[in-house]
């Protein structure tokens, strides 16, 4: 039986790498960070029992040895990380830190204790930042803008230099994706649990207000799946030679786009007025629904995503499965069948 070892349990894509490594026949090991607060394993509490949990950290060497001289795995899969882009900017040390010297350890761990091991490493679209081409390939030169996006350039090349070494390493360059377990900060959970709340007459989250707030509308991107996503990061290491590649729907839209059709999911048609941090969205009832807050922009913004995957599509046969309509009604439906369900317990 195989071994895999999935570094970040608790983040979004865990989940779904978790179902199908235990599809696939796996012996699954997952290491986790941590937390004092509740809800750490919201998203794997279907898989209890079914895998092996161990508490290690990027930033500790040693927590991160003992889980590999445990595990001696075949497979690695690194999904550890800060991976908000927006907070890197007021933490990008530590952003730094987990993002790109944890994954110098990861590396280590990997020579020491499991050299034959293949191991995969969750690169991003963020590295592409200022973007020199579109649509963005494998070849697309790096130009990050982030804190966030500079550790996992670090890390990328941490990748490529110990494939050119001999280690099975590669990275897959994974544009947004998405799912009804989306960290709630992210823009497209922010969007649909705003609009559930739009829809039921409740308060927004965080601010009470009665409009959701956002950030930039124009910027643009490239969202997919995250279960279509997972088996991408699979089938990387499923083949002979270690490659990276990229992973993306070949669509993009703005944030803008992504409020509107959410919104009209929930029979919400939205006029905008006005524009830039001005701008503000009403429904058809007049009422002001969505409003421009500065607060949610970024020192420094990623305008435009857009991935070309033709290479994933040729060598490793993968084809996105999930429709942008799909993922974003199977967020909505989600976050209405969460509220109403608080609301059911008198909670929201
Ligand atoms: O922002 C804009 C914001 O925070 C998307 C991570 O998984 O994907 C993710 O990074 C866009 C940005 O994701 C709000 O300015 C407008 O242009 O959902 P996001 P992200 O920064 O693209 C990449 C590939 C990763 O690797 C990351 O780990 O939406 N935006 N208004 C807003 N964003 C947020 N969060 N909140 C707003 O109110």
């Amino acid at each position: 039986m195989k071994r895999a070892l999935v570094l970040g349990s608790t983040g979004q894509d865990a989940g779904y790498l978790i179902e199908l490594l235990l599809e696939k026949g796996y012996k699954v090991y997952a290491t986790y960070r941590r937390g004092s607060t509740d809800g750490l394993f919201d998203r794997i509490t279907h898989l209890d029992g079914k895998i092996n949990l161990i508490c290690a950290d990027l930033t500790d060497l040693g927590s991160l040895e003992k889980a590999f001289k445990e595990v001696k795995p075949d497979e690695v899969y690194n999904l550890a990380a800060q991976s908000q882009v927006w907070v890197s900017f007021s933490q990008p040390t530590l952003t730094h830190e987990v993002n790109y010297l944890g994954v110098e350890r990861v590396i280590h761990c990997v020579k020491t204790y499991c050299p034959n091991a293949k191991l995969y490493q969750a690169s991003t679209s963020e590295m592409f930042g200022d973007v020199v081409e579109t649509p963005q390939s494998e070849t697309t030169p790096l130009n990050p803008v982030s804190p966030y996006s500079v550790a996992k350039v670090n890390a990328h090349n941490a990748i490529t230099r110990e494939r050119k070494e001999g280690m099975f390493a590669c990275a897959g360059i994974l544009f947004n994706h998405e799912s009804p377990r989306r960290g709630i900060d992210f823009v497209t959970r922010k969007i649909t649990d705003g609009v559930a709340r739009l829809k039921l007459g409740l308060p927004q989250r965080e601010t009470g207000k009665s409009y959701l707030e956002l950030g930039n509308l124009n910027a643009k991107r490239d969202w997919g799946s995250a279960g279509d996503y997972v088996r991408a990061m699979w089938l990387m290491l499923q083949q002979d030679v270690a490659k990276d590649y990229v992973i993306s729907t070949g669509e993009t839209r703005t944030v803008k786009e992504f409020v509107e059709i959410a919104a009209e999911m929930a029979g919400i048609k939205i006029t905008w007025k006005g524009s830039g941090i001005e701008e503000e969205g009403y429904d058809q009832n007049g009422k002001m629904i969505v409003k421009v807050n500065e607060k949610w922009f970024r020192p420094n913004e990623v305008r435009l995503l857009l991935g070309d995957s033709s290479l994933a599509k040729k060598e490793l046969g993968w084809e996105p499965q999930t429709s942008f309509k799909d993922l974003v009604e199977s967020m909505l439906v989600s976050d209405l069948g969460r509220l109403e369900r608080c609301m059911n317990n008198g909670k929201n």
